[in-house]
C-alpha cells in the first residue's frame, strides 16, 4: 500500500516478554502499521509467570494520555482500534470512549476487540468483573472479536459442542449487535475436528472459513499467541487483505512462531523469528466452509 496505515492499539504492557502491547505494538510495525500504543497496566512480565510486579493504570490515566493523542491531531488518522488485555474492569468504558473518539473523527474506523479472559488450561485469568463487562458493554463496540474457544463460551454463556455449532453461535451474537461484523475463533478443538489439528474460524453473517493448523507439542503453551495472532490479523486487515487471506497469515505465523519456541519457554521468540510475522512458512490456507 501506499500509504502508512495507522492503528490505535489498548492493552497490557509488560517489560519483560511478549504479550499485549509488548506483543501487538512489534508485531504491527513490523508489518509496516504505525501504531498509537496506550497500555492499561505496565507490569514486568505476565500473569502466567505467578509472581507479578508493576501497576494497572487507572481509567483516568488511559482518558489522560488520549486526549494528549487527540491534542496532537493523531486520532482521525487511525483506521482501526484494537484492545486487549484491560487491567481494570473501569478500563472498559475508557476503551469505549477512545472508539467513540476515533470513530466520530473517522466513521468507518474498525474496533477489533481480542476479549482477553483466560482460556482452558489456566481458566480466567481477569478480574472477575471483566467477563461482564466484555459481554455487555464492550462487545457491541466491536466490528471484529477473536475469542479463543474458552472466551467465546464466557462470551454466549454456552458450550461449543461442534464446528458448526460455533458458526451458528457465532451468527446469534452477529444478529444481536449492529455492529459486529466478524467473529474469530481460536484453538476450536470440539469433537469432530481431527485430534492432531486445531481449527481457527472465522465467520461473517452469510460466510465461514476454517484453517486448520497441527497441534504442536509445546507444554505448557507459552503466553501471547492470542495477542499476537489479533496484532497479525488487524495488520493484515488494514493492509487490504480480505478475511480468509488475514485469517491463513495469522494462523501460519502463530503456527510458524510456536514451533520454534522451546518446551518450558513461556513467552514466544518473536524477535528471534520476526520473518515469520511478514512471510510464515509452511502456509495453512482458509477453506470456505
Ligand atoms: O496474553 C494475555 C495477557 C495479556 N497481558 C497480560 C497477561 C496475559 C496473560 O497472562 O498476563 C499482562
Amino acid at each position: 500500500a501506499a500509504t502508512t496505515p495507522w492503528v490505535l492499539s489498548i492493552q497490557s504492557h509488560v517489560a519483560f516478554g511478549h504479550v499485549g502491547n509488548a506483543a501487538a505494538v512489534f508485531t504491527l510495525q513490523r508489518q509496516g502499521v504505525e501504531v498509537i500504543n496506550i497500555h492499561t497496566v505496565q507490569f514486568s512480565n505476565h500473569t502466567g509467570y505467578g509472581v507479578v510486579k508493576g501497576q494497572i493504570f487507572s481509567a483516568e490515566h488511559i482518558r489522560d494520555v488520549l486526549q494528549g493523542i487527540k491534542d496532537r491531531g493523531a486520532l482521525g488518522r487511525c483506521q482501526a482500534i484494537l484492545s486487549g488485555y484491560l487491567g481494570d474492569a473501569s478500563i472498559g468504558q475508557a476503551v469505549l470512549d477512545a472508539v467513540a473518539e476515533v470513530r466520530e473523527l473517522n466513521p468507518d474506523a474498525d474496533y477489533l476487540c481480542d476479549p482477553v479472559m483466560g482460556d482452558v488450561g489456566r481458566g480466567i485469568y481477569v478480574q472477575p468483573a471483566i467477563p461482564d463487562v466484555m459481554r455487555e458493554q464492550v462487545l457491541p463496540a466491536a466490528s471484529i472479536i477473536t475469542p479463543n474457544r474458552f472466551e467465546f463460551e464466557l462470551l454466549t454463556q454456552q458450550e461449543v459442542t461442534s464446528l458448526d455449532d460455533a458458526i451458528e453461535q457465532a451468527r446469534t451474537l452477529i444478529a444481536r449487535l449492529p455492529k459486529l461484523r466478524c467473529v474469530v475463533i481460536t484453538s476450536l478443538d470440539s469433537a469432530d475436528i481431527p485430534a492432531d489439528e486445531l481449527y481457527t474460524v472465522a465467520v461473517t453473517a452469510d460466510q465461514a472459513w476454517y484453517v486448520a493448523s497441527p497441534k504442536l507439542p509445546v507444554d505448557p503453551l507459552p503466553t501471547g499467541l492470542g495477542d499476537t495472532f489479533s496484532a497479525v490479523m488487524l495488520g493484515r486487515l488494514v493492509q487490504g487483505d480480505d478475511l480468509p487471506e488475514a485469517l491463513s497469515h495469522a494462523v501460519s505465523t502463530l503456527s510458524a512462531l510456536l514451533s520454534r519456541t522451546e518446551n518450558g519457554q513461556r513467552d514466544l521468540p518473536l524477535i528471534a523469528a520476526q520473518d515469520m510475522i511478514v512471510s510464515p512458512a509452511p502456509r495453512y490456507s482458509a477453506v470456505a466452509i
